[in-house]
């Protein structure tokens, strides 16, 4: 079969991509290209149980609950698991902090070379994990501020603001499988061709239209949201406001990526159940956050930028808007 690349076009690789990028700074180690190459490996075998998942056995609780009270699939257990092994394997992982785990994994003898910090929700969308609908990969990298061994760092190392991030991306495993990444220059976009197993550039420099006709909230706990996005969804369905179109996947990586690529606003504000918002700070907001922002597109909480959020704690939840800049500044004129 031949391999589906798009015909005139250079086929680049996202290592290619990712050691082309290093090239152009010149003071770079190369440490974080090897350890985003750790990362692209470790979804390509996710995605190789994510779609064999019925055959291999492997739907279905762990019956198990995680740090956030909620029950983790065996598929979160089999991703988390292959994201820790994929990254132990190299000496710069000093700390790695995920979903699944209440502490961080601290890396062991390896001294001052352990200076990144991996930040990652393995599986995100759990709920839908069972029943085919797309799931995903989200990941933050951050350098540790001191360059003691890890086993030293004090947990505020892994405690700091969004803005410090040095490469965030996601994968979602959808009806293709498609990896957006970025360092701070851009964001770039590649797909999987299963026929040989790499992902291939298809977007470069991807820009987040700056308005879009879609909503995407779990409008059933409208109820209970704060007033002023109560006023917000009323005014969606208005005459004024042109006609809206709501979308919710219930995987915040899937929904994010069809607000990355169509436009629109991604909310998740705070609930009667969650009143501090349920989606994570350090693992889910903020690399998203950032992804939007190089894409020139917005995220907020309602009250500040993503951002410059400090974490106080490792699995702290934030409310989340996130999405085209107008969209998101339309939202946030209806708050108090
Ligand atoms: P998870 O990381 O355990 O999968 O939980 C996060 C998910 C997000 O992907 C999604 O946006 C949200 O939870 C959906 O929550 P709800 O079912 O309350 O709408
Ligand atoms: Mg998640």
């Amino acid at each position: 079969m031949e391999p589906s690349t798009t015909s005139g076009k250079p086929i680049i690789t996202i290592g290619q991509h990712i050691q082309t990028e290093q090239w152009a700074h010149p003071t770079a180690t190369g440490e974080l290209s090897w350890l985003l190459g750790a990362i692209t490996l470790a979804t390509k075998i996710i995605e190789s149980n994510v779609r064999n998942a019925g055959i291999r056995d492997v739907l279905g609780a762990t019956g198990v609950s995680n740090v956030q009270g909620e029950l983790v699939q065996k598929l979160d257990q089999i991703s988390n698991d292959t994201i820790v092994r994929c990254l132990g394997y190299y000496d710069n992982v000093g700390i790695m902090v995920s979903e699944e785990d209440d502490e961080p994994i601290v890396a062991k003898d390896v001294g001052e070379k352990g200076k990144y910090i991996v930040l990652f929700d393995p599986l995100d969308g759990s709920s839908n994990i069972d029943v085919n609908v797309s799931i995903g990969t989200i990941f933050s990298i951050m350098q540790r501020r001191s360059d003691t061994p890890p086993s030293d760092a004090p947990l505020s190392e892994c405690l700091q603001p969004g803005i410090n991030q040095v490469a965030a991306g996601y994968v979602v495993y959808g009806s293709s499988t498609v990896m957006a990444y970025t360092t701070g220059n851009g964001v770039h976009m590649f797909t999987l061709d299963p026929s040989f197993g790499a992902f291939v550039l298809t977007r470069e420099n991807i820009q987040m239209p700056p308005e879009g006709k879609m909503y995407s909230v779990n409008e059933a706990y409208r109820g209970t949201f704060p007033e002023g996005y109560q006023r917000y969804l009323e005014w969606a369905k208005t005459k004024d406001a042109g006609t809206y179109s709501l979308r919710y996947i219930g995987s915040l990586v899937a929904d994010f990526h069809r607000t990355l690529l169509r436009g629109g606003v991604f909310l998740y504000p705070p609930t009667a159940q969650a009143p501090g918002g349920k989606l994570r700070l350090l693992y889910e907001a903020n690399p998203l956050s950032w992804i939007a922002e190089q894409a020139g597109g917005a995220a907020s909480d309602g009250r500040r930028r993503i951002l410059e959020k400090q974490p106080e704690s490792l699995h702290q939840r934030t409310p989340l808007i996130l999405g085209s800049k107008t969209e998101v500044e339309r939202v946030l004129s209806f708050l108090d």
